[in-house]
């Protein structure tokens, strides 16, 4: 079941359930106006069944605009989960190569903060490069959607835009290579209910577009993530509450030449099998 929030023509914000390629259920009329109370229920899986027995108003999924499925949950994101993002990371810089050698061995993940919600932009919608750094490339990853009790709800496909010239200069940059106005895109839904074992079979694919020209293509596999989805939660909820839920982005694992930086104009489309595709224009910030 894949949920969503978007945008009709008035403005207003609802809440649909996906119910093939071109159409969405507007779930208003049954008085679900968020996402936090279906995500947070005690049973969504069942509760979107139900859902979808009603004779709700059909809406075509070209006449919306899809926003970010994200309201008050704050986005974090887990770094170096693949041995690509390692080896990449260790190259890009002198003396922080044993820091990510080392988390990459370590127990306790790596984990940082990256977005408030409002600042996330959705499918469609642009994502930023700094105008202070000169090598920019977005990050495909997977999300994992948690509830309130810090319970893996579902997935979505994220983008962990990041400057990595600014992180490769220094480790203690990451928050500025990391985190600035469109540096997070999230979307085009939240797939509820695959248990790990299914995501873990999912594909991700991203395609750099410019002038109409793929400049970069990419692809990995989630099963190459190297920690459980269940550890990565465990240690976001340790000594922190998350009222609202959360939102984890578990790492990159495709990582472009080094010779590749993004341009303005730019479009990346990110595609995880099973979720969808996520596709965003590139804007200088
Ligand atoms: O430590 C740097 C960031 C790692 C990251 O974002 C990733 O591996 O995806
Ligand atoms: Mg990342």
């Amino acid at each position: 079941m894949k949920i969503c929030r978007f945008k009709i023509k008035t403005n207003a914000v609802r809440v649909g359930l996906v119910a093939d390629d071109s159409t969405l259920l507007d779930l208003t009329p049954a008085g679900i106006t968020e996402l936090f109370p279906l995500l947070d229920g005690e049973n969504p899986v069942a509760q979107l069944n139900q859902l979808a027995q009603q004779n709700l108003p059909r809406v075509a999924l070209a006449e919306v605009q899809l926003l970010a499925p994200a309201e008050r949950q704050e986005v974090w994101a887990a770094g170096v989960t693949y041995l690509r993002s390692k080896t990449a990371r260790m190259e890009e810089s002198d003396f922080s190569a044993t820091a990510y050698d080392k988390v990459y061995a370590a127990e306790r993940p790596e984990i940082f903060f990256k977005s408030l919600p409002e600042k996330v932009v959705g499918t469609g919608e642009a994502v930023g490069i700094r105008r202070d750094a000169k090598w920019n490339v977005p990050e495909p990853e997977l999300a994992l959607v948690m509830n309130s009790r810090g319970r893996i709800i579902g997935h979505t496909i994220g983008n962990d835009m990041s400057s990595r010239d600014i992180e490769g200069e220094n480790l203690l940059y990451l928050p500025q290579a990391k985190i600035y106005d469109r540096s997070c895109a999230l979307g085009p839904w939240i797939h509820v209910g695959a248990s790990e074992a299914t995501a873990r079979e999912w594909e991700i694919r991203i395609e750099i577009h410019r002038d109409r020209q793929v400049v970069f293509a990419g692809e990995t596999s989630v099963s190459q993530i190297k920690r459980r989805f269940e550890q990565l939660a465990e240690f976001l909820f340790r000594s922190q509450q998350f009222p609202h839920g959360a939102i984890l982005l578990t790492g990159t694992g495709v990582v472009p030449p080094d010779t590749f930086t993004l341009r303005n104009d730019d479009v990346i489309e990110i595609e995880i099998t099973g979720i969808g595709s996520l596709r965003n224009p590139v804007v200088t910030v």
